[in-house]
Formats: structure tokens, C-alpha cells, sequence
């Protein structure tokens, strides 16, 4: 059961632990009623007589006798706040204490305890945010980067909910007008013709093949960036992915061809994370291994190079390129970072333009390596589809029955099919865009949604 929107709801809003300000939020009928309770203004204003957004100076009693905090009031008494509702904050110092008592005081007035996330699901009941937007909030509040807070932030201003909501209203208006002829049957009066109808199915189709695109691949991107190590065998990069991981994973060793399969690590690049890929190497015929496992390990080789948002191209310093390798230079970049791995040994490969040098057996040049990593995976994940994972997740399988439907419709057109059966395929596609922005929902889509926040948001 979704809790109640008309109950005074109340929870400290600032991020957990000692701060300079701290904030306690509270919405609902009631919050001009709790203030009188708590609340006590330095001038002359009366709470009562507040119609408009307000900023007071004042204190608040912590229920000691006597004992008053010092803090500022902004009180919106009309509704037009985040939730739609009179909404309060309290903002003092932020001691933590401090804060649990001015929190107790609400609590003894008319409050209650907030649920995670009910300001939001407030304001999502109120209007004020569809679903995309609310999931956006938390993808804000989350955000562990600049890449994904663009992201998030981009979604919180309409980035996927205005073509979702734009597709809806042509397809609720398609719908309506193939409708309206039903009252028309027996007099064959439609309301829109078949070219026109077939015109606005496909645009609506081509515009949903967009989005679904979009949410598949943040959806990967959500699935943590992979970082393919990629190169000739014996080129160091099993080494490289033992000395970047800090594991002893991957076999290393003086014959060529020993890794078969692949390996994947977690990688930490000061609070990015991605998937750190150790790959047999792709085999150049210049190599010459007889086929055999080899041929299984290349095209485990071969199928992570194709999954890599990130490849790292590890060439040996040791020994002159090979025509592979050389091939490998000559094309174009894209997200590819050149290592000269095993720098600290005798030198035989001149330096090559933006090459990072490196030795796992020193140390040197990691640190270089993981910065320009960071670089590449921060610039994999801005080129993911602004949606924030969550809703890319929650999305994908709504999109994909909307999208059916209409295809299901298109088909119905050709075959020369009823308005009627044309207009209940239409009818699905709408139900399943209603459940991307929230217009349609089931209680525990919102429970799954909202409790992932925390209390006060
Ligand atoms: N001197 C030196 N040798 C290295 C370095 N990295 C790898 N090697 C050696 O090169 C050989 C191949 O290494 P490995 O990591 O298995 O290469 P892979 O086949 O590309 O995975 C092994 O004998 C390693 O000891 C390095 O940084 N310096
Ligand atoms: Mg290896």
C-alpha cells in the first residue's frame, strides 16, 4: 500500500553526519499547523497570515525547557512547492543531534515519519514529476561522476519524458479518432483515412525504434564500461590486467597463447568504476600457433574486442611491431589506448605518439595508464543515451510491448484489418508508454521505484 499523501509528513533532508547547514523537511496539510507548534519567528509575521512563499528568521524549541535553536524558515503555505503541497524546511546548524531534536519537536506536532522517498512520490502523485523525472532525482542524488549527473540532471528536464509523452498524445489522439468512428459504423464515416493512419503508425514506430534504442544501450553502459585488453600474445597483458587489478589472476608466461579464455576484474579509477577484460591476444597468422583450443580462445579474444567500450592495445617494447600490430596503428582510434608494455627491459620499439610506457614488473607508468583510462571510460559513459540506468532498466520491456503493438497495427493496416482491431492495438501501445512516465501504474512499480531513495528525499 502506498502510504498516504495526506498525512504531515517530516524527515531531516541533509546528507547524514555533521555539516555547517542541515535541513528538516516537511509537507502536507498540516505543516502550517506543526510550525505553530515549533516555531517561533523573530519578527513580527504571523505563520497564520502566510499566503505566499516565505523566508523567516526565527528558532525552533528542542523541547528542553527553554532550550531554542536558532535556524531559517522557508515555507511555502500554498502548494506551489516540490510536492504540491504546503511543504517546510527548517534549515540550522547541521549537528546531528541538533537536527533528531527540531525532528522529535516536528514529530510530537502533527508529523509523522517520512517514508524513503515519499517528497518525491508526492510530487510524482502531485504532477509535478513523471516517473522518468522521479527516477532522475535519484540518479542525481547517486550520481558518482560529472558524466552521470549530466545524465541525470538532462532526464530531471524532460530529456526522455518530453518524446515520451509527445508519442503518447499522437497515439491517444490516433486513437480517439478511430474511436469516434465507432459510434459511425453502420454509416462507414471514419474520422481518418488510411494513408493518414498509416502515415502517423509508421512515424509512431520509427520515433519508439529511437527510444528503445536509447534505453538499450544506456542499459549496457549501465552493465559497468568494459576495459578489453587487446595485442599479440606474449605482449604483457596478462601482466598489465594482474598489476592494474592488484590480483593474480590471469597466467602469465614466456609462451604465447597462455591465457585461452578471458578474465574480468572490477576496477576502481578514483570512484569510476569499470570491468577490466584480460584476453588471449588476437593471433596475427604471423604467429603461427597450429589451430586447436587456440581457435576457442580467439573467438573469446575476438568477441570481447567487439564488446569493449574501452580496448587497450598492448604493444611489447621489446621486439619490433608485427604487421598486425602495424595495422592495428593505422586505424583510426576511437575509445583505444596504445600501451608500450615492459618498458624496464631492454628497448627495441621507438616511442610511438601518445603511447603510455609501462612495466608491471616496475611499476612505472600505471598510474598514467589508470588516469588515461579514467579518461576513456568517463567519455564511454557520456556517450551513453541520456537515461539515468534505472529507468532504462524499468523501461526497456514497456518500449518493447509498445512497440509490438504498433507493429501488430501497422500489419492490421496492410491486411486491409477493422478500425477496431487497428484502435486495440493502439490502445496497447499506449497503456505500455502510460507505464514509462508513471500516467499508468501499478503499486508496486512505485514501491520498487521510490523505496530505492532515502528518508527526506
Ligand atoms: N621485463 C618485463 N617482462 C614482462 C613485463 N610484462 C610481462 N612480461 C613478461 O612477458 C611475458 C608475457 O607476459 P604475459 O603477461 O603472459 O603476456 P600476454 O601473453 O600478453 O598475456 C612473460 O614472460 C612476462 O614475465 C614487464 O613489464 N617487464
Ligand atoms: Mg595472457
Amino acid at each position: 500500500m502506498l502510504p498516504s499523501p495526506d498525512d504531515t509528513i517530516v524527515a531531516i533532508a541533509s546528507a547524514p553526519g555533521g555539516a555547517a547547514r542541515g535541513i528538516v523537511r516537511l509537507s502536507g496539510p498540516d505543516v502550517r499547523k506543526c510550525l505553530e507548534a515549533v516555531f517561533q519567528g523573530t519578527g513580527a509575521s504571523e505563520l497564520s497570515a502566510m499566503r505566499r512563499p516565505t523566508a523567516l528568521a526565527g528558532s525552533i524549541s528542542l523541547g528542553r525547557a527553554g532550550a531554542r535553536l536558532p535556524c531559517d524558515l522557508y515555507f511555502w503555505p500554498d502548494g506551489h512547492s516540490y510536492t504540491g503541497q504546503p511543504v517546510a524546511e527548517i534549515h540550522t546548524l547541521g549537528s546531528p543531534p541538533l537536527l533528531q531534536a527540531a525532528l522529535d519537536q516536528c514529530l510530537r506536532a502533527e508529523a509523522r515519519l517520512a517514508e524513503p522517498g515519499e517528497f518525491t512520490l508526492r510530487a510524482f502523485l502531485a504532477g509535478r514529476l513523471d516517473l522518468t523525472q522521479a527516477e532522475a532525482v535519484l540518479g542525481v542524488i547517486d550520481a558518482a561522476n560529472p558524466a552521470e549527473l549530466d545524465v541525470a540532471l538532462n532526464q530531471l528536464a524532460g530529456g526522455v519524458g518530453a518524446p515520451l509523452h509527445q508519442l503518447r498524445d499522437a497515439l491517444l489522439d490516433l486513437a480517439a479518432h478511430l474511436e469516434a468512428g465507432f459510434d459511425f459504423a453502420d454509416e462507414d464515416l471514419s474520422f481518418i483515412t488510411r494513408p493518414e493512419l498509416r502515415r502517423q503508425l509508421d512515424l509512431a514506430s520509427q520515433c519508439l525504434a529511437g527510444l528503445c534504442r536509447q534505453m538499450a544501450s544506456r542499459s549496457d553502459a549501465a552493465d559497468l564500461v568494459r576495459v578489453v585488453l587487446i595485442g599479440s600474445p606474449n605482449t604483457g597483458k596478462s601482466s598489465l590486467f594482474n598489476a592494474l587489478s592488484g590480483k593474480i589472476g590471469a597466467l602469465v608466461s614466456d609462451f604465447p597463447g597462455t591465457t585461452r579464455d578471458y578474465l574480468i576484474a572490477q576496477l576502481n579509477l578514483d570512484g569510476l568504476k569499470c570491468l577490466l577484460v584480460d584476453t588471449a591476444g588476437l593471433m596475427d597468422e604471423s604467429v603461427g600457433l597450429a589451430p586447436g583450443p587456440e581457435s576457442a580462445a580467439q573467438r573469446a579474444a575476438s568477441q570481447q574486442t567487439a564488446l569493449a567500450h574501452v580496448q587497450v592495445l598492448c604493444l611489447d617494447a621489446t621486439r619490433p611491431l608485427n604487421d598486425w600490430e602495424e595495422r592495428q596503428l593505422r586505424r583510426p582510434a576511437g575509445r583505444r589506448v596504445v600501451v608500450l608494455a615492459k618498458i624496464d627491459a631492454p628497448r627495441q620499439l621507438a616511442p610511438i605518439a601518445g603511447a603510455i610506457p609501462t612495466s608491471s614488473v616496475t611499476g612505472e607508468g600505471l598510474d598514467a595508464l589508470r588516469a588515461e583510462l579514467g579518461r576513456a571510460v568517463l567519455a564511454a559513459l557520456h556517450s551513453g543515451a541520456p537515461v539515468v540506468a534505472g529507468t532504462a532498466i524499468r523501461c526497456r520491456e514497456s518500449l518493447c510491448l509498445a512497440a509490438e503493438g504498433l507493429d501488430r497495427a501497422r500489419q492490421l493496416v496492410r491486411e486491409g484489418g477493422g478500425d477496431e482491431l487497428v484502435a486495440a492495438e493502439v490502445r496497447i501501445a499506449l497503456e505500455e508508454l502510460g507505464k514509462t512516465v508513471g500516467a499508468v501504474y501499478a503499486e508496486d512499480v512505485l514501491d520498487r521505484v521510490f523505496s530505492r531513495f532515502c528518508v527526506g528525499k
